[in-house]
């Protein structure tokens, strides 16, 4: 903790109180320093947490204008919060450092870390390489952007670390040295908050700078670092890479290096969008010793998340599916892929805070598979607008109700939306909770 003794006399400044925030004041509380707080809301989720544990610490909550955010000289930010937001960027300007939570982790840490980005599959593949981690005796530590923020997790106890990090995270963040790490893929996703889609994908790749190994998709030539330099590469993909799929005694098989591994039915969940997530879990712990028993029990024992092409219930001989993760239309794509079969089986509800992304790249999927859009929320005019097939409703009950009335034996009704819940909802999982009731409310 070398790093922390030279930043003693510093003024620290915690901006954001949300998860990342709370976690960077329970850490430098615990290592003794007294940080500033400052969140542009009023009433921030960690105040409660704040007055009852730290109420000496020195606040601010409301306009950042308003808190000589310049008069620190280290501030820590959240990764809610763009840094071209004025009170911050002059701060920049004028000198402050500004970081991430996931940076002063970086600057601490010395244990392993490996690390994941993408656009879609993130939270699957860090929680599949944590089980399998796990089931080969390592003490490993999952946190990130799939929830618990990374300092919250800092301890000796950790053999390895698993970090799932958004590009938001990693605008922030500059020393982390991964022993592995990957993006995943790339799908528009999050243009409200960056210039062009390449300034999204060149912040994805940051990933990269300074990893052991590098971890590429070879579907998708995007995940490419942009100089390839000197660092080993290991590649999955469908098809080809180090680790791909493939046909071996009659049954698709991963395949590791040139030999059949396992039987893609050893993974419990299914869609081949998954199979190339396991794939990329298979890279990305070639550093570890982990033995085929060890994979076959944790690939045979993992069911997914909640919210991610869940299974709901089947009504009528139709089947619905709850997908609300589907926050773009890269992972609405990958839900209709995976759940079509022939004919236009599928009945999709989508909508939402679309955050600025084209949705015509929906269009041929919709047209093969779909026999009907429901669309509502924010962007559901622009989302009607891209087929003939689309239906426009005002809320969750009434897509749902229509579904059930335009569904027949054999159909599936997908909650996929392809865009964010934040105009009508907390966040995905309510939503996904919401459609749940909707479709378990009386039948028609
Ligand atoms: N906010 C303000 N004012 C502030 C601080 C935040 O209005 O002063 C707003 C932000 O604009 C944002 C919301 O509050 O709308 C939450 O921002 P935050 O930075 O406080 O978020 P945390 O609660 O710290 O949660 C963050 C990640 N959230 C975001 O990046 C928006 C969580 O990922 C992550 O689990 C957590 O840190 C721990 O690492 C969530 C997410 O939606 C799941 N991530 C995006 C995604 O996956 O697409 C990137
Ligand atoms: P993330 O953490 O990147 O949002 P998740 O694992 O939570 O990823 O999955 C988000 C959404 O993307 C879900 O709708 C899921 O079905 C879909 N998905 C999962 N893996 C992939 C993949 N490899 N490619 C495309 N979509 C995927």
């Amino acid at each position: 903790m070398q790093y922390l003794n030279e930043i003693k006399s510093k003024q620290i400044t915690v901006l954001g109180l949300g998860v990342t925030g709370l976690g960077i004041v329970r850490f430098l509380l615990s290592q003794g320093f007294t940080p500033k707080v400052v969140d542009s809301r009023a009433n921030p989720p960690g105040i409660d947490w704040l007055k009852e544990h730290a109420p000496m610490l020195n606040t601010h909550f409301g306009n950042l204008d308003d808190a000589a955010l310049s008069s620190s000289d280290i501030i820590i930010v959240s990764p809610g919060l763009s840094l071209k937001i004025p009170a911050i960027a002059h701060a920049i300007n004028s000198g402050v450092e500004v970081i991430g939570d996931v940076e002063l982790f970086a600057r601490i840490n010395t244990k392993p870390v490996v690390a994941v980005t993408g656009s879609n599959g993130k939270s699957t593949v860090v929680t599949l390489a944590y089980e399998v981690l796990k089931e080969a005796g390592y003490k490993v530590a999952l946190g990130g952007n799939i929830g618990t923020a990374v300092l919250d997790l800092l301890s000796d106890d950790f053999d390895v670390y698993v970090l799932e990090l958004s590009s938001f995270q990693l605008d922030t963040t500059t020393s982390l040295k991964p022993i592995s790490a990957t993006v995943l893929n790339v799908s528009e996703d999050h243009l409200d908050r960056y210039d062009s889609y390449q300034a999204y994908i060149d912040s994805k790749l940051s990933i990269y700078n300074s990893a052991e190994l590098i971890v590429v998709n070879t579907d998708d030539i995007q995940t490419y670092p942009i100089n390839s330099g000197v660092t080993p590469q290991v590649s999955f993909g469908a098809q080809h890479g180090d680790y791909h799929l493939a046909p071996h005694n009659g049954e698709t098989h991963f395949i590791v290096k040139g030999e059949a591994f396992l039987a893609v039915s050893t993974l419990a969940v299914v869609g081949k969008h998954n199979y190339l997530n396991a794939l990329a879990v298979m890279a990305l712990l070639s550093p570890f010793e982990v033995n085929k028993k060890q994979y076959k029990n944790a690939l045979s024992q993992f069911n997914g998340l909640a919210h991610r092409c869940q299974f709901v219930a089947e009504q009528n001989g139709v089947k619905y599916f709850n997908d609300s993760k589907a926050t773009n239309v890269g992972a609405t794509i990958a839900a209709i892929d995976s759940l079509a079969s022939d004919g236009e089986n599928l009945i999709v509800i989508a909508g939402g805070d679309s955050k600025g992304a084209d949705l015509n790249a929906l269009k041929p999927y919709i047209k093969q598979h779909v026999k009907a859009l429901i669309c509502f929320g924010k962007d559901a005019n622009e989302l009607a607008a891209i087929t003939n097939k689309s239906y426009l409703t005002n809320n969750m009950e009434e897509a749902v109700t229509l579904a059930k009335v335009l569904s027949r034996n054999g159909n599936i009704v997908l909650l996929a939306p392809a865009c964010a819940s934040i105009d009508m909802y907390n966040n995905y999982m309510q939503r996904g909770e919401h459609f749940v009731e909707c479709v378990m409310a009386e039948q028609l």
